[in-house]
C-alpha cells in the first residue's frame, strides 16, 4: 500500500492520506527505533498533529550508517555511471509525477503556500535530480582529472525551510558520483523526506543507497560525528555549523557547510523601481522570509527611499496571509511556534532600538503560528534586526547616497551568503557583483535557482558549493 494515498481533486486541495506513523528507512525497509521513541509532526498553520516520526538513536545511526557502507561497497560504489543515472532519472521522473501531492505534504508539514511549494519547490526538486543524473557518466568530463571517484557514505543534515528541496540539493549530487547516504530532515519537516524515501522504493533504488533517519538535533549530532561518515554535508544555523565543524576536525570526513545570511538587497535611483518592488517583496516574503539567502536588508538609495517605501507599503497591502492550501495565498504559516518567538524577540529588539516597525493590515489566524509581513524603518547599521538573521517575513530598511557607500554598508556583515542590485547600468552591475563579498549576486531579480549553477556562500555563510557542476566536487576524491 502507499504511503500516501493520493486522491485526485479538482483544485489544489488535493487530499495526501498521511499514515498515524512512521518508521526509520534503514536498507531499503521503514523499520522501528530501537528504542521505540517518536515525535510529533504538527501542522502550523493549525497545530493539529499530522503524525507520529520514529526518533533515530545511537542504534539507528549505526544501523544506517552499516547498511549504507554495505550499499556503497557491494552495490552502488561498483556500478557503471550510467547504470547509476538510470536509477536518478527514474527518482526524478517520480518525484515529476507526484509532484501535486507532494506540494501539498510540504505545505501541510511546513505551512508555505502551495502556490510556491507547486511552482517553485517541486518543480526544482525534480530539476536537481535530473541534472545529477545527468552527471553521473560524464564525471571524467567534470574538470577533476580523468578518474574523479567517489568519498563514501554521506551524512547530510537538512533544514527545515526548503525540506524536500534541501535533500535532493544533497542527496541528487552525492548518488550521481557514486556515494550512499544518510540524512536526517529536520525535526518539524519530516514527512516528504519519508515520502522520498516510499520513492525510492518505488523506483526499485538497491537497498542501502538512500537511508532516511529522523530525530531532533541529537540525531543529528550523532549521525554527523559518526566514524563510518566519509562526507558531512549541512544546511542550517551558522551556530550549529560551527559545532558541527569542531565535531570533523581533526578527522579525514569532507564537510560542506551552508549556512545563514543576512543578505542586502541594493536599489540604485536609476533602477526601474516597480519592478525594483517586485524584488524586494519576492526577496524578503517568499517562504515567509524563511529563505537564508533572503534580502532582509534593503539598501535604497536615498533620493528615492520615500517612492520605493511608498510603492512597497502598497504593494504589501496586497499580500495575503492564511492557509497555506489556498491558491491566493502569499504568506503561509512560521513553521514552529520557536520559530515566532525567534522572530518575535528580534522585532521587540528592533523597536525597543528605534526603528518603527509597518505592517499593512491583516487578519492572523485563530490557531497555528503566523506573523505579519513587516517593514522597519529608521533601521541604523547597529540595531540587530539590521545585523542578525530573522528569518522571517520581516525587512529592515537602510539608505545610502553613494554606489561606494552602499557596497560598505551590504558588506557590512559576518555573512556572505548572496546579495541583489536593482539597476538599469550594466557596469554598474558588473561592478557591484565583483564588490559584494556575496556568494551568489542577483541583478535585477532575487531568489533565482537552478540546478546548474552552484550556491553558497563566502566568510560565515560556510563553504562549500551545492548545485551545478561545482556541486560534484563536494562528493569527489578530487
Ligand atoms: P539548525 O538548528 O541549525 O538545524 C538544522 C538541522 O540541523 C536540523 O535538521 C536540526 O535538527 C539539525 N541539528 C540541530 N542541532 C544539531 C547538532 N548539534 N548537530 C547536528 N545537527 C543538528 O537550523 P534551523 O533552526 O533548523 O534552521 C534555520 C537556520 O538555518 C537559519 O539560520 C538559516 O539561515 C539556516 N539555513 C541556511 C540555509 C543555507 S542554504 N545556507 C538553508 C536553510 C536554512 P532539528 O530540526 O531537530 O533541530
Amino acid at each position: 500500500m502507499s504511503l500516501f494515498e493520493y486522491a485526485p481533486a479538482p483544485e489544489s486541495r488535493a487530499i495526501v492520506d498521511i499514515k498515524p506513523s512512521y518508521g526509520l528507512f534503514i536498507d531499503g525497509e521503514f523499520v522501528d527505533p530501537s528504542d521505540g521513541s517518536a515525535f510529533k509532526s504538527v501542522n502550523p498553520a493549525n497545530e493539529e498533529i499530522l503524525a507520529e516520526v520514529s526518533s533515530a538513536g545511537q542504534a539507528d545511526v549505526d544501523a544506517a550508517m552499516t547498511a549504507a557502507r554495505r550499499a556503497y561497497d557491494k552495490v552502488w560504489g561498483p556500478m557503471p555511471g550510467a547504470e547509476r543515472a538510470k536509477y536518478l532519472f527514474r527518482i526524478a521522473r517520480l518525484i515529476a509525477e507526484r509532484s501535486r501531492e507532494l506540494a501539498v505534504l510540504e505545505s501541510l508539514d511546513n505551512g508555505k503556500p502551495i502556490k510556491e511549494s507547486r511552482d517553485v519547490d517541486l518543480p526544482l526538486v525534480s530539476s536537481y535530480f535530473f541534472y545529477y543524473a545527468g552527471w553521473a557518466d560524464k564525471l571524467a568530463h567534470a574538470g577533476f582529472g580523468p578518474a574523479p571517484r567517489p568519498l563514501g557514505v554521506a551524512a547530510q543534515v537538512i533544514p527545515w525551510n526548503f525540506p524536500l528541496l534541501m535533500l535532493a540539493w544533497k542527496i541528487a549530487p552525492a548518488l550521481a558520483c557514486g556515494n550512499t547516504v544518510v540524512l536526517k530532515p529536520a525535526e518539524t519537516t519530516p514527512l516528504t523526506a519519508l515520502a522520498f524515501a516510499e520513492i525510492c522504493q518505488q523506483a526499485e533504488l538497491p537497498p542501502g543507497v538512500v537511508n532516511i533517519i529522523t530525530g531532533a538535533g541529537e540525531t543529528g549530532q550523532t549521525l554527523v560525528s559518526h566514524p563510518g561518515a566519509a562526507k558531512v554535508a549541512f544546511t542550517g544555523s551558522t551556530q550549529v555549523g560551527r559545532q558541527i565543524a569542531k565535531a570533523v576536525a581533526g578527522t579525514d570526513k569532507k564537510l560542506t557547510l551552508e549556512l545563514g545570511g543576512k543578505a542586502a538587497n541594493i536599489v540604485f535611483a536609476d533602477a526601474a523601481l516597480d519592478q525594483a518592488v517586485e524584488g524586494i517583496v519576492n526577496g524578503i516574503f517568499f517562504n515567509q522570509g524563511h529563505v537564508c539567502c533572503a534580502g532582509s536588508r534593503l539598501l535604497v538609495q536615498e533620493s528615492v527611499a520615500e517612492e520605493v517605501l511608498e510603492k512597497l507599503k502598497r504593494r504589501m497591502e496586497t499580500l495575503r496571509l492564511g492557509d497555506p492550501l489556498d491558491k491566493n495565498t502569499d504568506i503561509g504559516a512560521i513553521n514552529s511556534a520557536e520559530q515566532l518567538a525567534r522572530i518575535k524577540d528580534l522585532t521587540a529588539a528592533g523597536s525597543a532600538e528605534g526603528a518603527q516597525a509597518w505592517s499593512p493590515a491583516c487578519d492572523i489566524p485563530e490557531s497555528g503560528f503566523w506573523f505579519a509581513p513587516t517593514v522597519f524603518t529608521g533601521v541604523s547599521q547597529a540595531h540587530r534586526i539590521a545585523r542578525e538573521e530573522i528569518f522571517g517575513p520581516v525587512l529592515s530598511v537602510l539608505t545610502f547616497r553613494t554606489p561606494d557607500e552602499a557596497i560598505a554598508k551590504a558588506n557590512n556583515t559576518p555573512y556572505g551568503l548572496s546579495a541583489g542590485v536593482w539597476t538599469e547600468k550594466g557596469s554598474r552591475i558588473l561592478w557591484a557583483a565583483t564588490e559584494l563579498k556575496a556568494g551568489v549576486v542577483w541583478a535585477n531579480t532575487f531568489n533565482k535557482f537552478d540546478a546548474t549553477s552552484p550556491f553558497g556562500g563566502l566568510k560565515e555563510s560556510g563553504y562549500g558549493r551545492e548545485g551545478g557542476r561545482h556541486g560534484l566536487e563536494a562528493y569527489l576524491d578530487v
